[in-house]
């Protein structure tokens, strides 16, 4: 009965590359070569058959953890897609997948498994994002559907998008990047989940590098928050951001602006009250602007932060707590900061339809949200799955790749007219 994939935990690079999202036909799905390994033989039979019949028909089999290591490392190329077992005599899946991490076999792993999802979910954690793409994992017996749409998501290697290096700039460079102002902001939008109308926009910074071009902000905001330089980038944001606003305000669309604020800027006494100024000073109210606040790296050793923030939701800024149910976004913070919405992390929202896992912690997140009569927010929906379910689970606000990637003001009017042909048909179904 149980026969449910486990959605993958990274970002599958092909949903970030395209749009729309739809199926590709049968004949233009590359199969790749695939080694079962299982130390059952029945079961290998059986998978072997299932494949076939799917159109899958260059497959392989070992009836132990070693035996496979063995044909992959005597080549390397002999597979270009691995589906294992994890509970096997001898070496186990896990240890088998760490091997097969350190050798040189570049191809991709599906885990199909009697063991509960929560153990693949952590084996997943574990393995993946290292040289193995892992497609995802299946409960056995596989369910057809789930073990084919696994199959087509597999890419030869060579098209998969290598991970981006996580550097971070040096610390001279990013300066001058403040001093000189050298940022852009990108806006992605923010839908209403019943009405699908544009309701916000979330404002992210990127660095427009000489040299390089565009760079984004996970490589260099942290460098950021060390000089101390922070609370200038954000007024920098803010300022732009509220420009661009008083601009749409011409046309019919009326969104607020949602800023990403520092933990850094809330730590000076007195912060909320430069907010303040500043978005009164660009002819704004404090309806017009969220204020997102993730506490990444401070715990509240100060009372600073909570003062600003009780400051502000006393000035009427919309507080969010953003990326919630990850780090120290959590259920105290929310116990003890006047947030008057609640961002659900990515993390708990792409996939959720089908995965046990998370499902009941979006489930979970949205029910504290309504019963703290918070706004809602999902961010990272990806797929109309994603959007149905959220539909379903009464969730306010929809931010992802499904409606709309970060984008440039200047092409946020074209995005506005495409999404307003798809809205009418998302909303009537
Ligand atoms: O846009 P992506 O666009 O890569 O943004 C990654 C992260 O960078 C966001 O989750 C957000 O937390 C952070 N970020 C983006 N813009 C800003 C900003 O203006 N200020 C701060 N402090 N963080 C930002
Ligand atoms: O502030 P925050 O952590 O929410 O920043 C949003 C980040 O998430 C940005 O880096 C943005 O590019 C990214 N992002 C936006 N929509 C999606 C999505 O649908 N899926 C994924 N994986 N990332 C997204
Ligand atoms: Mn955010």
């Amino acid at each position: 009965m149980q026969q449910h994939a486990v959605e993958l935990l990274g970002d599958f690079p092909s949903a970030e590359a395209s749009w729309p999202w739809d199926r590709r036909a049968p004949e233009e799905v590359p199969r790749p070569s695939i080694l079962l390994v299982d130390d059952d033989p029945h079961m290998l039979d059986v998978q072997v058959r299932s494949l076939q019949s799917m159109g899958y028909t260059q497959t392989t089999t070992a009836l132990s953890a070693p035996e496979a290591l063995l044909q992959v490392e005597h080549d390397p190329n002999s597979a270009q897609l691995i589906i294992c077992d994890l509970r096997m005599p001898g070496m186990d899946g896990l240890e088998f997948l760490q091997l097969l991490n350190a050798s040189p076999f570049r191809g991709s792993v599906i885990l199909l498994s009697g063991e509960s999802e929560r153990v693949m979910h952590s084996v997943q954690k574990l393995i993946g994002g290292q040289q193995l793409t892992i497609l995802g994992a299946l409960t056995k017996p596989a369910n057809r559907n789930a073990l084919r749409a696994l199959l087509e998501c597999w890419r030869p290697r060579a098209s998969a998008c290598a991970p981006p290096a996580e550097r971070q700039f040096p610390a001279e460079e990013v300066r001058a990047a403040v001093n000189q102002q050298q940022w852009v902001l990108h806006y992605q939008p923010q839908v209403d989940l019943k009405s699908g109308a544009l309701v916000g926009l979330e404002a992210l910074v990127r660095w427009q590098h000489p040299q390089l071009g565009i760079i984004r902000p996970d490589q260099f905001i942290s460098t950021v928050e060390d000089q101390g330089q922070i609370s200038e980038l954000t007024d920098w944001v803010l300022r732009r951001a509220l420009q661009d606003l008083a601009m749409w305000r011409g046309s019919e669309v009326h969104p607020h602006v949602a800023v990403n604020i520092s933990m850094q800027s809330l730590l000076q006494p007195g912060y909320w009250r430069h907010i303040a100024d500043l978005v009164r000073e660009a002819g704004a109210t404090p309806i017009d602007v969220v204020l997102e606040v993730t506490e990444t790296r401070l715990a509240y050793s100060s009372l600073a932060p909570l003062e600003n923030l009780v400051r502000l939701r006393l000035a009427r800024f919309t507080l969010s707590i953003d990326d919630f149910g990850t780090g120290h976004s959590s259920l105290a913070q929310l116990r003890d900061v006047p947030f008057t919405e609640l961002k659900v992390d990515r993390g708990f929202v792409h996939g959720a339809r089908n995965n046990q896992i998370i499902r009941p912690m979006l489930e979970g997140s949205l029910g504290i949200a309504r019963r703290l009569g918070m706004r809602s927010v999902a961010e990272g929906v990806e797929t109309q799955d994603d959007w149905e379910l959220l539909h379903d689970l009464d969730c306010d606000l929809a931010q992802g790749y499904f409606i709309g990637k970060p984008m440039s003001a200047d092409q946020l009017l074209g995005w506005l007219v495409t999404w307003q042909a798809r809205q009418a048909l998302l909303v009537e179904s």
